[in-house]
């Protein structure tokens, strides 16, 4: 008997069983394909979110899901108290792939991010040699690296750590795109050990900071014997127009975090690359995970970043990541409630408007998805937009045209 489950018992059951740690919008999803999910009643939408774009690659890419599957009827895991057959092939290329020598590979990003912290102290002490348990490293306001007691230790919003205490210490905060206030702290503080920095800043809004702000502060970092470490799990795999967003200022990340599209949206897999006179302070014994380096991650990420290259993704990306946000600057123009528009590549935010209406970004989300569009906003009245990297030109000229005549319906 086909017991098909409504939308609404879905949802029902998500709120019944399941911790209340999301407000999604309510849209149940069933299947996907390319730049199409399609919900249990089966409309088909655009997704613009991508999964917070681990899905740069398009939904169930059938060479990564064919990776994942041959994989899977292999050998799924080993755990690292053995060699495996996949994890080798997968570290040359990738460490190749991007121009490092080293990759410790791990799971999520938060869990990258954390491993990213460890490898910027321990080699502070062991090769900087720094005074123990003196490190500081430098975030931004606004950063967003992850849920874990440590990131949200320097976390700036109330939601990510208010009730999580105690909190590590060892990090400062400084304004995100703010030069001198890194040159001032560098100054100020001899026992800094790494520079923990999104090139963009995705849960802010695609943040995007000025023209040679990485740059500036690579150079600074330099100057100072400091871990220029660049947080590329939401900006990097092509999203924003290039390889990795930092490509844009020829900045390379003395520590490099990667995740999301690193398995296509398949898989969780992350990985925090680097050069060997930082990698080797991390020995036997010192890190690592179960699942990290797995035969089937190992696998989905060759083939997604077979596909980023392939399909030439980060171009298509940068192109019609222009034609975007012409369009979305000419929906400023035309219209109250749309402020400005702001982003690189496909990682785009239109601002809202919401004087007087609070959850206007909400409600526009929620007719966007009526539409046939699915965005989400972050911060309230921030929606960003970010679709498979594979959308072609059609298909976004056709969400453009969805996007406008939403957005014009409010006002
Ligand atoms: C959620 C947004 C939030 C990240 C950067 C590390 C991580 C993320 C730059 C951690 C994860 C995800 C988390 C997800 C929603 C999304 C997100 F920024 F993309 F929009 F939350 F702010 N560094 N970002 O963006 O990676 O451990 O999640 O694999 O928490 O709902 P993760």
């Amino acid at each position: 008997m086909n017991t098909k489950l409504t939308a609404a018992s879905l949802m029902e059951l998500e709120d019944q069983y399941g911790a209340h740690n999301y407000h999604p919008l309510p849209v149940v999803l069933d299947s996907g394909e390319g730049v199409f999910v399609w919900d249990v009643d089966g409309k088909r939408y655009y997704d613009f979110l991508s999964a917070y774009s681990a899905v740069n690659q398009g939904h169930c890419h059938p060479k990564i899901v064919n990776s994942l599957v041959e994989q899977a009827k292999k050998l799924t895991l080993t755990s690292r108290a053995f060699y495996n057959s996949r994890l080798g092939v997968y570290e040359e290329f990738v460490t190749k792939y991007f121009g490092f020598d080293k990759v410790l590979p791990m799971n999520t990003g938060a869990e990258a991010v954390e491993t990213a912290l460890k490898l910027c102290r321990k080699w502070a002490y062991e090769k900087k040699g720094l005074e123990k348990d003196s490190a500081q490293i430098i975030v931004c306001e606004n950063n967003f690296h992850g849920r874990t007691t440590t990131i949200v230790s320097f976390s700036v919003d109330p939601d990510a750590y208010n009730n999580y205490g105690p909190y590590t210490p060892g990090f400062i905060v400084i304004p995100y795109n703010d030069v001198v206030a890194l040159e001032k702290v560098l100054t100020e503080n001899e026992n800094v050990a790494g520079f923990l920095v999104e090139p963009i800043q995705g849960e802010a809004g695609a943040y995007v900071p000025d023209n040679d702000y990485l740059k500036q502060c690579y150079d600074l970092c330099r100057k100072n014997n400091v871990l220029f470490i660049a947080d590329e799990v939401q900006t990097g795999i092509a999203r924003t127009g290039k390889l990795l967003a930092c490509d844009y200022e020829d900045v390379k990340p003395d520590i490099l975090i990667l995740g999301k599209a690193l398995s296509g949206g398949t898989y969780p897999v992350s990985a925090v690359l680097s050069r060997n006179e930082i990698m080797e302070v991390i020995h036997p014994g010192q890190h690592g995970s179960t699942f990290g380096g797995n035969p089937i991650a190992a696998s989905v990420a060759i083939s997604a970043l077979e596909v980023v290259r392939d399909e030439k993704l980060a171009e298509n990306a940068f192109a019609l990541g222009e034609i975007f946000r012409n369009e979305m600057k000419q929906l400023c123009d035309d219209s109250k409630i749309a402020s400005f528009v702001r982003g690189k590549g496909l990682l785009n935010a239109l601002v809202i408007n919401n004087e007087g209406h609070k959850d206007l970004a909400w409600d526009i989300c929620l007719k966007l998805a009526e539409n046939g569009l699915l965005a989400k906003p972050t911060h309230t009245n921030i929606i960003r937009f970010a679709p498979p990297l594979v959308i072609t030109e059609e298909q976004l000229q056709e969400c453009i045209e969805i996007i406008k005549d939403t957005v014009k319906s409010f006002g």
